[in-house]
């Protein structure tokens, strides 16, 4: 195994404190089983999300301090726009405050009632953001992509055959657009090849449609067609990620992963009518357009986290890392999605606990042991976060019960993914005393964050 040896060094540092298991047990009741309602102080590895959670560089402090808090023209909003110019090639660049504000935008200037869009798997606030334009969502992911046990290089791919039936059966009136999120997140932060893109950009070019790319995680995807892709083993990252965008229109881009910041994003696109609707909305809802709901300062951090994201001892100590958590646990018979995603390990909590039936949602029964057991926060992605009532007032589950691991970017060290690991290893070898939960309180629609629970005996 290699050990992936961070490429940074430490100037400030962050308490994290271990608490005791006494204390984890008490405030896992009083939080409902649901580790959404925890006290963050009371965590000592956080594996809830790698969105807005990185660590910045000295080079982006120091950037904090040249903000130019102009409502318009700021200076850090030329150097915001070069920087993505560079990288992404599109004409119009717009912020925003997050990933899904641009998300809003582009399906409220590209979608009327009923269009339908295609994507390899939504991301959920991508998802929610097509239907409050009531719009169909449609998910057209290789058939591997379900199948938490098959290897595959790029499991985040979109079926091109499935696309062109799409286009053939519903016209091409009813699909403004075509998405790919890469990485792809909902399928284990898998990656699309370049092949790939090629094959969706030219299927959406034959139907004279504008490609999108959900680009959150561009930089870890083009690493991994730089280590696992014929052709471009020699190909910087940054010279792959421009290939990547030229064979787009556009991108919704959360600044949250790859562009290393706490808060940022934008959509960037070449048609010049939909960028102005865009704009017109972007000064409604969120700021004027150079600094669409940002301050200087933060638009100065993404432009120069987006340059470091490229620097490849990052990336290779990046993948490395998510990679040298999951050969630990895949060494000890821990069952997760393979192959390993870009930002995080997704363990397979229907595999990990059989015992335990869907109706007790095992997944968030991992997630309790793993935060009760060793202080470690995950998110369930099964049962509780999508499952539905059906007419008969049963429940429908999802295919996939997982538990996600997400590692923040430059936050933890390899010890850290030693520690969740040996925690997980533990945790397996005692699985059968894990117990199954209750839901006693659900609101209607994105249950997960508020649910309250108890164990059953
Ligand atoms: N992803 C994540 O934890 C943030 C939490 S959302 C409940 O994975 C993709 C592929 C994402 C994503 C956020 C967004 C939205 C769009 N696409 O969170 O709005 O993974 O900046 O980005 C989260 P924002």
């Amino acid at each position: 195994m290699q050990f992936p040896a961070e490429p940074f060094r430490i100037k400030v540092v962050e308490r994290i404190k271990k608490t005791t298991r006494e204390e984890r047990d008490r405030l896992i009741r009083e939080a409902g089983f649901n580790v959404f309602n925890l006290p963050a102080e009371s965590i000592y590895v956080d594996l809830l999300t790698d969105s807005g959670t990185s660590a910045m560089s000295d080079y982006q402090w120091a950037g904090i301090m040249l903000g130019d808090e102009s409502y318009a023209g700021s200076k850090n909003y030329y150097h915001f726009e070069a920087a993505v110019k560079r990288i992404f090639g599109f004409k119009n660049i717009i912020p925003t405050h997050q990933g899904r504000s641009a998300e809003n935008l582009l399906f409220s200037v590209a979608l009327k009632e009923g269009d339908i869009v295609p994507n390899n798997i939504h991301f959920d606030t991508t998802r929610a953001n097509v239907m409050h334009k009531h719009g169909v969502p449609v998910d057209l992911a290789i058939d591997e992509a379900m199948d938490p046990e098959i290897g595959h290089p790029f499991k985040g791919n979109m079926d091109p055959a499935k696309l062109e039936r799409l286009f053939q059966e519903v016209g091409a009136e009813r699909i403004p657009l075509v998405m790919l999120t890469v990485t792809n997140n909902s399928a284990g932060g898998q990656p699309v090849s370049m092949e790939n893109v090629r094959a969706v950009s030219a299927i959406a070019r034959k139907y004279q449609r504008p490609l999108f790319i959900d680009a959150c995680r561009f930089a870890e995807n083009c690493y991994f067609i730089k280590e696992r892709e014929a052709g471009y083993a020699r190909k910087s990252v940054f010279e792959i990620a421009c290939e990547l965008f030229s064979h787009a229109d556009g991108c919704t881009m959360s600044a949250k992963k790859d562009g290393l910041v706490n808060i940022g994003g934008f959509i960037a696109m070449n048609d010049d009518a939909w960028a102005e609707k865009a704009a017109n909305l972007l000064i409604v809802v969120e700021g004027f357009p150079t600094y669409g709901g940002l301050a200087g300062r933060d638009l100065e951090a993404i432009a120069r986290g987006l340059e470091e994201v490229l620097d490849e001892d990052y990336l290779a100590f990046r993948i490395g890392q998510i990679r040298y958590l999951g050969e630990m646990l895949h060494k000890a018979g821990v069952p997760f999605v393979r192959p390993v995603g870009g930002h995080a390990v997704f363990l397979n909590a229907k595999a990990f606990l059989p015992h335990i039936p869907r109706q007790q949602y095992p997944g968030q029964a991992l997630v309790v042991a793993l935060y009760r057991e060793a202080g470690i926060r995950a998110v369930e992605i099964g049962g509780l976060m999508f499952g539905e009532k059906d007419a008969a007032g049963g429940e429908k589950f999802p295919e996939l019960e997982l538990v996600r691991l997400a590692v923040p970017r430059r936050v933890y060290t390899s010890m850290h993914m030693s520690y969740v690991a040996d925690s997980i290893i533990d945790i397996h070898k005692k699985r059968d005393t894990i117990r199954g939960l209750r839901l006693i309180h659900e609101a209607p629609l994105l249950r997960h964050f508020t649910a309250r629970m108890e164990e059953i005996s």
